[in-house]
């Protein structure tokens, strides 16, 4: 049994530009034979929009909407239009994280209430609505899945708030699992992706003696590439893994199994 993604209708959320992890998870998926609708960021010059309108396009998205989880009445445009012209949605996947730039450097303690609350609004509560949403369009068998790191678990330098909302999110994987299983077989999971050079990561200071320090020390010896994430996600999302759900599946080129 090979891996078929073809019919199904899956929306790709935080495809920012070609090195976006979402970027590599789309690819796989469109080549899998799934039907993709993409999401992005609106800003004032909607430069987001026309980067991401022409990334996708060979992909032919079939939807192609703004969304700004901050923004209710723009997650209500987004699944009232998934109902209208898909009538089902088959998979979900969550590619969003922010924290404010002060946050992801020096000590977590100096972390604000208003930074605090607005990383895990972003990064962790942002998967709940999406998922309320979603619920009445899931198909039988359909499947969400959201991006995690190492730093949820661990204490990762200047990951700080950004870990503890993967930890929130990480936990809201298992309790959505439980929530949207019973009825119509809907799986969650997390991937925790090894760190990759992308525009959430190269704004960080330390990230290249972090990716160095992969390559020296993960049992492949290597860091892992948006495309192999990418295929975990397709496979996630596909028959072949009907028995897993709430989980956290690391492509990190095996990293977390070390003692040190
Ligand atoms: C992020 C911060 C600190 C250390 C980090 C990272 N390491 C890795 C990342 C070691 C791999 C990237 N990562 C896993 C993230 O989840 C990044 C999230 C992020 C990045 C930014 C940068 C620009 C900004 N806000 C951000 N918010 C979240 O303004």
């Amino acid at each position: 049994m090979l891996l078929d993604l073809s019919g199904k209708k899956i929306l790709v959320t935080g495809i920012a530009n070609n090195r976006s992890i979402a970027w590599g998870i789309a690819q796989q998926l469109n080549a899998a034979g799934a039907d993709i609708g993409v999401t992005y960021l609106p800003d004032e010059k909607g430069r987001f929009e026309t980067k991401v309108r022409e990334l996708t396009a060979p992909l032919n998205p079939s939807l192609f909407l703004p969304l700004n989880v901050q923004d209710t009445s723009q997650i209500e445009v987004v699944f009232q239009t998934i109902e209208d012209q898909w009538k089902q949605l088959d998979g979900l996947v969550h590619c969003l994280a922010f924290a404010g730039k002060e946050e992801l450097i020096g000590d977590y303690s100096a972390t604000t209430s208003e930074g605090f609350a607005r990383a895990l609004e972003i990064s962790a509560y942002s998967l709940a609505p999406l998922c309320r949403h979603a619920k009445p369009l899931f198909s039988e068998g359909a499947g969400v899945i959201t991006l995690t790191y190492l730093g949820a678990e661990r204490a990762i330098p200047n990951y700080n708030v950004m870990g503890v909302a993967k930890a929130a999110l990480e936990a809201s994987v298992r309790y959505l699992s439980a929530e949207l299983g019973p009825e119509k077989q809907v799986r969650v999971n997390a991937i925790s992706a090894g760190p990759i050079r992308t525009l959430a990561s190269s704004a960080i200071g330390g990230i290249l003696e972090m990716i160095h320090n992969v390559e020296e020390k993960a049992p492949l010896r290597r860091t892992v590439t948006q495309m192999e994430v990418g295929n975990t996600a397709a496979f996630l999302l596909s028959d072949l893994a009907s028995g897993i759900s709430g989980q956290t599946i690391y492509v990190d080129a095996g990293y977390c199994i070390n003692g040190m």
